[in-house]
């Protein structure tokens, strides 16, 4: 089993950039660009990373961006993750970025998007990996702030497939940015959204609904609405759910008791994704591995992982058939 996890060819689909620098990565940045971080060693960050829930992650993870600063910061962090990509054999990957995580702190958009992108341009060369980028809002933050940063995104169209919503789910429900992501669309951009992760089923209702998405990021929770699991896999509404972030923030208790593989026989198109693996303890094939060590799993079922990502990803028709 974990030969045949090593050699499948992966896709993946809900990485967030920041959420990938490693505590080693964090000290050198932190060091180069003179920014202070309450720790003293890089096993100290990694002993901190005990969350109780999503926010409480979120409260560090922010924290650690802060030494993010200059273009080749950016591209320093994504190079490391798509190394990281070869080593599992992820053949494909959509990378989600948080403009304003940046922006507020005075980073300008383009010293974010430039430094991601010259990455993966040499990740496409050097690695044979394809990409692309998806610009997440922080849903915590206003619409104004949202409005803002589609404006500033306009001039890197051709870098930038579609926009997401993370961050705090609870008391930030997808109605709040029902007007934006109508702009987004008619700009041209795909949509996706965080929803049913720690809030409730209806937010995939209306991420569906309200925001136009494409796919559903987690998506977890839609497991407590019968009608929504039947029109989801009805639709072959993807869901990109990763297995380790859950144990981590404490949706499941157990990866055993993780709903994936009841999904996946309910004929939904579920994904394996890493979300933010240097927070969560693993990559890729760390999630595949995890999954299949707690549930059993044909060879086939895991292979189905890729294929639903490859049906779920932003690959054009016309490219996805050599990914097959
Ligand atoms: C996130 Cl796990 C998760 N959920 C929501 N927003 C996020 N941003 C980064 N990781
Ligand atoms: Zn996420």
């Amino acid at each position: 089993m974990k030969d045949f996890i090593n050699g499948l060819p992966k896709v993946e689909l809900h990485l967030h950039i920041e959420g990938s620098l490693e505590p080693e990565l964090m000290f050198e940045l932190a060091t180069r660009n003179q920014v202070r971080i309450p720790f003293e060693s890089p096993e100290a960050v990694r002993a901190a990373y005990q969350f109780t829930n999503l926010q409480s992650f979120l409260d560090i993870y922010y924290q650690g961006a802060n030494v993010l600063i200059h273009e080749q910061d950016f591209y320093d962090l994504t190079w490391a993750y798509m190394l990281r990509c070869k080593q599992d054999n992820v053949i494909h990957t959509e990378i989600f970025f948080d403009p304003q995580t940046h922006t507020e702190r005075g980073i300008p958009f383009d010293t974010v998007i430039n430094g991601i992108s010259r990455a993966l341009d040499q990740a496409k060369k050097e690695l044979g990996i394809s990409s692309q980028i998806i610009m997440c809002f922080l849903r915590h933050l206003d619409e104004t702030s949202a409005f803002k940063t589609l404006e500033e995104a306009l001039p890197f169209k051709d870098k930038i497939v579609g926009v997401g919503l993370d961050s705090s789910e609870q008391g930030n429900p997808p109605e709040k940015f029902a007007r934006v992501f109508k702009t987004a669309l008619q700009a041209g951009f795909k949509t996706v959204a965080h929803a049913g992760e720690e809030g409730p089923a209806q937010n995939i209702y209306d991420a569906i609904e309200m925001l136009g998405v494409s796919r559903v990021d987690h998506g977890v929770r839609c497991i407590e609405d019968e009608t929504l699991v039947s029109q989801l896999a009805e639709s072959r509404m993807p869901l990109t759910v990763c297995p380790l972030s859950n144990i981590k923030l404490k949706v499941f208790k157990t990866m055993a008791e993780h709903n994936i593989t009841d999904l996946l026989d309910k004929g939904l198109c579920v994904t394996i994704n890493s979300d933010d693996p240097a927070y969560f303890g693993g990559y890729m094939t760390d999630n595949f591995l995890a999954v299949a060590q707690a549930h059993p799993l044909s060879n086939s079922q895991l292979a189905q992982f890729t294929l639903n990502a490859i049906e779920a990803s932003f690959i054009s028709d016309e490219d996805k058939a050599n990914y097959c």
